[in-house]
């Protein structure tokens, strides 16, 4: 049998990283080599590989080492694997020494750190499979509130306002918003029935802080119902009648969509459900019916709703 497994120096070279690097990583993060045979330097094996392309990867792309490393050592080890992935060039190189990150390809992200600006560059690549790997990975270290918070809320953002200074990128801000959806639809959902309805107001189509909502919620043992975009006020008020929700939340981005009198219906209807909140910057706070609080952001929702349903 060929021996699959690499010296630190082969691996360096494979990599594109420093000797030094993988010591680091060794020592620093547990991503060491594994085969041992005695009276010999220690190996990689192509599992150890498969872990530190994937490190590569992450740091290349601005993801900090320590939530990298937390991610690398995820990948699974097939337990009788013996062929080494191709070496292959890296998926995502960093962009060139000396190139500019700036001028008309970056996302503004303010002060959002190193995570949030590895997704910013991946989305303005049409990198479909990082954005996915980061938007899941943070989840996953962070949580659902602080990895929308820290990382994906300020993307959104910055995207937003380029699209608005330059009419451009709407490529862009699709896929970076599909890979949002996706990577929030694997968290698991808790198998009790839902008592909360989530919906987007009539005509409207943003959605995804009520993804990331219903994966928040989902993560604390709370299941939601997600009826999504554009739902007109019948259509909420048949889902109310049929489901009976304890509480309703009704998304609106742009005042356009910010219509109250779908509000007061489910106020006013024979289900009225216990809770009713307005979410989303479309809302006018004066405007709003007395009884309708304004959820101010995910973290506050999460407790509002939590409570509303603990009752
Ligand atoms: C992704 C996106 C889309 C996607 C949505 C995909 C999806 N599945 O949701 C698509 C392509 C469908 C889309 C369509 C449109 N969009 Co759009 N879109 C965005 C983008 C980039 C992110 C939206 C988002 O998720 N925002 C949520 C968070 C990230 O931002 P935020 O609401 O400002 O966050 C604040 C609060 O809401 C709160 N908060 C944040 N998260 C949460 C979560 C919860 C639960 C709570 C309670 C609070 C909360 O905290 C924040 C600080 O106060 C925004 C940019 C932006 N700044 O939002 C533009 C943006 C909202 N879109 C805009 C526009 C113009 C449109 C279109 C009209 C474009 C067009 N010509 O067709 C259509 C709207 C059609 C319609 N009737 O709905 C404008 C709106 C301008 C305005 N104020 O009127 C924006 C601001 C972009 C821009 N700068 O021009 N869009």
């Amino acid at each position: 049998m060929v021996d699959e497994a690499l010296t630190a120096g082969a691996v360096a070279r494979r990599l594109g990283v420093a000797v030094t690097t993988l010591r680091t990583w060794h020592q620093r993060y547990g991503l060491g080599p594994s085969q041992h045979v005695p009276g010999q330097h220690r190996r990689y094996t192509p599992q150890d590989m498969d872990r530190l392309h994937v490190m590569r990867r992450l740091t290349a792309q601005g993801v900090p080492p320590a939530e990298a490393a937390a991610w690398a050592r995820r990948v699974p080890v097939p337990i009788d694997a013996v062929t080494p992935a191709p070496p292959g060039p890296l998926l995502f190189d960093p962009a060139p020494p000396g190139s500019r990150d700036g001028g008309g390809h970056t996302i503004p992200i303010g002060r959002a750190g190193p995570a949030a600006r590895g997704l910013a560059r991946a989305a303005m690549r049409l990198d479909g499979p990082a954005l996915r790997d980061i938007i899941e990975m943070t989840v996953t270290n962070r949580g659902v509130v602080r990895a929308w918070d820290e990382v994906i809320m300020p993307v959104l953002i910055g995207i937003g306002s380029r699209y608005s200074d330059t009419r451009r990128f709407i490529e862009v801000e699709h896929l970076l918003s599909r890979s949002i959806t996706e990577a929030l639809s694997v968290v698991p959902r808790p198998a009790a029935l839902p008592r909360v309805l989530l919906t987007a107001a009539d005509e409207e189509q943003h959605t995804l802080p009520l993804e990331a909502l219903a994966a928040a919620l989902a993560a604390q043992g709370v299941p939601t119902r997600l009826l999504g975009a554009r739902v007109p006020p019948r259509a909420l008020g048949e889902a109310v009648a049929r489901t009976g929700p304890t509480a309703v939340v009704v998304w609106s981005q742009t005042p356009e969509t910010a219509d109250t009198t779908q509000l007061t219906a489910l106020l006013t209807g024979s289900n009225r459900p216990f809770l009713v909140a307005a979410a989303g910057p479309g809302w006018a706070p004066d405007k709003l019916p007395d009884e309708v609080p304004l959820l101010g952001g995910l973290a506050e929702a999460v407790r509002v709703l939590t409570a509303a349903v603990a009752t």
